[in-house]
């Protein structure tokens, strides 16, 4: 970049009064890959008008790391959108809502209370091994039936359970109504929330019937009722001396706060109202769940295709734990082939293709572009972690480009990837997500190998876009590996 230039305009899309680039962007191709053909005829960094928003759409790392670390504070807004205001009543929460000294205060809230209860702590690895070996008796018993199973409720469970654990201290049996009920609405808001759906561009669409945003609203109210219920408990129980989980680490700021006058914080200016309370608890729960579940779906759609890898990991646990015992995270340093396998998955699928997106704050650049106050920023993951100049043959699974050439170590073979973003919005559970992750596939693969059923195909590795990149659905075919035929009958 040379410093004698001056400001640049700004690539565009063209564009019309009211429908903006819409007809530039109409195209079979999910937002993410479209935005990246995009660049092909605009460059890396483009601008485009989405009814009557600006846009700016980032497709190379350089431009990425500018917008989340160096400028990130610049770059900390969220838009407002009809769907996710739904979801937040207007942006109450931490993911959707503003940049804020609200946002602030639950974000370092929920980063110190996942601190306590999860990163590091030994209870966290209690929880989600109980989870992993109710979901493994789970598979023992659809392998003895010889079914074919669905594992995606299953493994929504689990994580919901893990997530449960950590915001209310407590846990759901299979079955339970509330807990299929939490599976149903959170299902439904995936399906219809930030999805780039036409209410969002033109809001003045909400005037006409929807059936996409009448699903989110009762979805949306369904979970306010169970996560109020939820906060009611525990307000009548709490004390001040135990904290139990995040809720509880929620009351307490809210309560000392309250009781805090002479600070000068009232609760609700520092967004300690209910509803702010309630729209973080729901963001982790949503987090946890859908992105956990997404990620692990992904994980085991990949080790169908390839079963080279899948052997690869089980030699690595063979010979790194044994039959003896569980993995333990204590082990993820040895098992650095399954950590290549995660990172990989996470590259070839992000589960965010477009994060969330940012708006500008203020007045400001990205590289030599003038970027105005309010313009949205859309940074396209997918471009990032499939771009060719930074990986060989970025369409293949490799988990090997993420090791040395011995195979015994991790390297980072590109700057190009951030899955779980960066900087000022960096998201919130990558510790918890991984331990998540490592603990499940390597638990069941240990005990597992994985295939399709008997007269099925092999599952699409196309992903279905929204606000996390899902697989379509699939089933799998379970059969526990030598040595553990008997011991899963007796799991
Ligand atoms: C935000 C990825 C799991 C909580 C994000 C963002 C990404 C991401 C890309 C957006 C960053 C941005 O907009 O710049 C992932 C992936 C996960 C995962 C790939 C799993 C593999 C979790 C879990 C939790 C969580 C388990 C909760 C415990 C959050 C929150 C935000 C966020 C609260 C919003 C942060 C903010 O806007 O300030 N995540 N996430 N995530 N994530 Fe995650
Ligand atoms: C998932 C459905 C839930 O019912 C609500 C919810 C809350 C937080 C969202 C999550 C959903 C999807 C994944 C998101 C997460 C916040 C951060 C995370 C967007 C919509 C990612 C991957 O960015």
């Amino acid at each position: 970049r040379s410093p004698a230039r001056g400001p640049q305009e700004i690539p565009r899309l063209p564009s019309l009064p009211v429908i903006g680039s819409l007809l530039s962007l109409r195209s079979p191709l999910p937002p993410h890959v479209l935005f990246k053909d995009l660049q092909k005829k605009y460059g890396p960094t483009y601008f485009l008008m989405r009814g009557s928003h600006c846009v700016i759409i980032v497709n190379h790392h350089t431009h990425a790391k500018e917008v989340l670390v160096k400028k990130g504070k610049i770059f900390a807004g969220r838009p407002r959108n009809v769907t996710t205001d739904v979801l937040t009543k207007d942006g109450k929460d931490i993911a959707f809502g503003d940049y804020s000294a609200a946002w602030r205060f639950h974000r370092k809230i929920v980063h110190g209370a996942l601190c306590m209860f999860g990163e590091g702590s030994a209870s966290i690895e209690k929880i989600i091994c109980m989870e992993v070996e109710s979901l493994c008796s789970i598979l023992s018993e659809a392998s003895a039936a010889g079914q074919a199973l669905d594992l995606s409720p299953e493994l929504s469970r689990a994580s919901t359970n893990v997530v449960c654990s950590l915001c209310f201290n407590s846990s759901y049996r299979r079955g339970d109504p509330e807990l299929e009920d939490m599976l149903r609405y959170s299902k439904g808001i995936v399906d219809t929330v930030a999805k780039d759906s036409l209410v969002d561009t033109f809001p003045w669409l909400q005037i006409f019937p929807n059936a996409h945003l009448r699903l989110l609203k009762q979805c949306v109210s369904e979970r306010e009722k169970l996560l109020r219920r939820e906060y009611e408990k525990h307000k009548a129980d709490y004390s001040d001396h135990v904290q139990r989980d995040l809720l509880d680490a929620l009351l307490r700021a809210k309560r000392s706060a309250e009781n805090n006058n002479t600070a000068g914080i009232r609760a609700e200016s520092v967004g300690l109202s209910d509803d702010y309370l309630l729209g973080t608890m729901g963001d982790i729960f949503g987090a946890g769940v859908e992105t956990t579940t997404t990620v692990l779906k992904w994980a085991i759609v990949y080790l169908i295709h390839y079963p080279q890898v899948r052997t690869h990991i089980q030699e690595e646990l063979d010979s790194k734990v044994g039959l003896d015992r569980p993995p333990q995270l204590s082990d993820r340093g040895s098992l650095p082939y399954l950590e290549a396998t995660i990172r990989e998955v996470l590259r070839i699928r992000p589960a965010a293709s477009l994060l969330i997106p940012h708006v500008a704050l203020g007045d400001t650049s990205i590289g030599d572009f003038t970027v105005r106050k309010g313009t949205r920023v859309v940074i396209n993951l997918w471009s990032l972690h499939h771009d060719e100049k930074e990986w060989k043959n970025p369409d293949l699974f490799d988990p090997g480009r993420f090791l040395n050439s011995e195979g015994t170590g991790l390297i980072t073979p590109s700057s190009s990837y951030l899955p779980f973003g960066a900087g000022t919005r960096v998201c919130l559970g990558e510790a918890l997500a991984k331990m998540e992750l490592f603990l499940f596939l390597s638990w069941i693969l240990q005990r597992f190998t994985l295939s399709v059923p008997p007269g099925h195909s092999l599952p699409t590795l196309e992903g279905i876009f929204g606000v996390v990149l899902q697989p379509a659905k699939y089933k799998v075919h379970a059969t526990p590996r030598p040595g553990w035929e008997r011991k899963c009958q007796a799991c």
